[in-house]
């Protein structure tokens, strides 16, 4: 009989396929969830940015005419009230999250965003030199985690979709080792049996990933792209391991510690 170590990275072996694919017990968010998630995104940006963002469209175009590629996410509180909180809670979503990182919903910590990917013309300006994760590259967020990524507008190839190298997270050659971005050709060239995967799916298109692949956002040349980005860790790694603005999925929300909540 297999030892529960064992059986625990068997499954993970066989999460190839898990990387990256509709959340089988999730399906994709309804229109209504996407709705609300888009007009909370738009209250909170115009309260921060001082400016009215009547739609979506008014928001990409007050960056468009900025150049920038990938503004400031809106992240999650982590309160009741929050629509980016609840739906990081989801039981559909944080029983398999719970089932791929190892540990009880309890013991997981959440840090959600929304942010975009707009269309500009020429060369993007970059805010905080952040390239807007547009070329390819591998996280490492903690040393358990898992992203789940919720498309809020239509994304078709050419509209800021996501790409990923699937199983590319279950070898690392020598050459890939360091931490930065890559170009296509030398992952290929390192592992020539990757397929890339191109994301596409309409608002509401949900999908898990282990961002240990190589994976990226795509520059728009079409349409742009506003997308939720929520990832889960294993709270029992140091908390400089991850990231600002995480809470507690299991704890009641007034005793919750939010983190950087002063960065
Ligand atoms: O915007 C995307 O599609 C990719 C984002 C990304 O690289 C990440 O969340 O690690």
């Amino acid at each position: 009989m297999a030892s529960p170590k064992r059986e625990r990275s068997e499954k993970r072996e066989s999460s190839a396929g898990f990387s990256i694919s509709h959340l089988p017990c999730s399906p994709p968010r309804t229109q209504s969830e996407v709705a609300e998630l888009v007009d909370h995104f738009l209250r909170q940006k115009s309260h921060a940015d001082s400016t009215v963002y009547r739609t979506v469209n008014e928001y990409f175009a007050y960056w468009r005419s900025r150049s920038i590629l990938r503004p400031t996410g809106l992240q999650a509180t982590g309160q009741a009230n929050c629509p980016l909180s609840r739906i990081s809670r989801d039981p559909a979503i944080t029983a398999l999250v719970s089932e791929y990182l190892g540990i009880p919903v309890e013991r997981i910590r959440a840090q959600v965003t929304i942010d975009a990917l707009i269309r500009v013309a020429g060369k993007s300006v970059q805010i905080d030199g952040y390239d807007g994760a547009v070329e390819f590259h591998r996280d490492i967020d903690c040393w358990n985690w898992i992203k789940v990524f919720v498309y809020l507008t239509d994304t078709s190839e050419g509209d800021g979709h996501h790409e990923m190298f699937q199983a590319s997270h279950l070898r690392t050659p020598i050459r890939l080792i360091p931490i930065r971005r890559y170009d296509r050709a030398e992952i290929i060239s390192a592992m020539p049996e990757l397929e890339l995967t191109k994301v596409c799916g309409p608002a509401g298109f949900t999908f898990i990933e282990n961002t240990f692949a190589f994976h990226r956002g795509t520059a728009p040349w079409k349409s742009d792209r506003l997308m939720l980005t929520m990832t889960y860790y294993d709270e029992s790694y140091p908390v400089w391991l991850y990231g600002d603005h995480t809470y507690l999925l299991g704890k009641p929300v007034d005793d919750n510690i939010l983190t950087g909540q002063n960065s």
